[in-house]
């Protein structure tokens, strides 16, 4: 503070440009995310980061790494609880490597609909998983960014019905859940980091793999896939974290600003991605894929003969699965 005053009065420049670090910002800090730029995603993290970096006249800025440009999901999870990273948004089925309860939205065909959705993220499942990832040293925060209901891409048969999953090689995020998921439908899923997805997909490691249409189409992963099945089989959603020494070394204003643009920005997200996955069947079949619809009845049935429901229900325990339940009603 003297010394700003000191510089200010030698140089009579004004005081906002001055006491700061390298960057010009009293904070810099940085966000990272597994998306390209274009997904709406990176677009709604970016224009927090502009409203932050305006309402709080420069003191914070926020520099937003898209597409896996700090490492993959694995690596950046590490960097964010060193402290090396900031900010990150991570899948929650992913984040259950470090967090179990985290799985609980990847749960095979739990949420109906967004109403359901985000009744459950919004209320008693997302409050349950906030206090599970506060206490393994993460925060998170309130509103969930909208990944969105998954469906499968092959290159090599489409996938119709559940017995077409057998023997199928499908890659899978990084996450007990979904290998369990896959192995339920009698799969041969393989665990790969997106930021290797493509090539996987281009060199055939794989056959297939499973994501919401908004990825499909900003990865361009229509480029090295066939078929487009609407399986709809899991909803998944992106907290955004925290580093919690990152964030409470924020005065408090600055702590409530980026907590009101980033739940902002998640509400933008949501309406821009459900937008986007209403339209995009059509622009896939347009860039090359052929698109199938399923029966997601026979799909869940297979899930439910092979004690998917079960194994769950154990492994999470009765309160989050009773916070899950009491918005969609029984699962097993
Ligand atoms: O890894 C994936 O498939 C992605 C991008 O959807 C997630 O982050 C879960």
């Amino acid at each position: 503070m003297h010394r700003r005053v000191v510089l200010a009065a030698a140089t009579s420049l004004p005081l906002v440009a001055l006491g700061r670090g390298a960057r010009g910002a009293e904070f810099s800090y940085k966000y990272a995310s597994n998306l390209p730029a274009a997904h709406p995603l990176n677009v709604h993290a970016e224009a927090a980061a502009k409203r932050i970096g305006e309402a709080s006249q420069g003191r914070l800025e926020i520099q937003v790494f898209p597409n896996n440009q700090l490492g993959s999901d694995t690596d950046a999870l590490s960097q964010l609880r060193s402290g090396a990273l900031e900010f990150f948004t991570l899948s929650g089925p992913i984040l259950a490597t470090l967090v179990p309860a985290a799985s609980i939205n990847g749960v095979g065909f739990a949420f109906k609909d967004y109403a359901e959705v985000w009744q459950a993220m919004d209320g008693p499942v997302g409050a349950y998983v906030r206090g599970e990832i506060a206490k393994h040293g993460l925060y998170a925060f309130e509103k969930i960014w909208d990944n969105g209901y998954r469906q499968i891409t092959s290159a090599t048969r489409p996938i119709r019905a559940p017995e077409d999953l057998a023997g199928f090689k499908i890659r899978v995020p990084v996450s007990p859940l979904w290998t369990s998921l896959f192995k339920a439908f009698g799969a041969a899923p393989a665990s790969i980091n997106f930021s290797e997805v493509y090539s996987a997909l281009e060199t055939r490691i794989v056959d297939g793999q499973e994501n919401p249409l908004a990825i499909i189409e900003t990865a361009k992963l229509y480029e090295v896939q066939k078929y487009l099945c609407f399986t709809n089989h899991m909803w998944d959603g992106y907290w955004m974290l925290a580093n919690p020494g990152a964030l409470h070394r924020l005065p408090d204003d600055l702590q409530a600003l980026v907590a009101r643009e980033f739940n902002r920005a998640a509400l933008e997200e949501r309406a821009d991605v459900a937008r986007m996955n209403a339209s995009l069947g059509a622009t896939l079949k347009g860039q090359g894929m052929t698109v199938f619809e399923t029966d997601p009845a026979a799909f869940r049935a297979r899930l439910r003969q092979a004690g998917f429901y079960q194994e769950w229900q154990k492994r999470l325990g009765p309160e989050a699965w009773g916070a899950l339940q009491s918005v969609v009603g029984p699962l097993a």
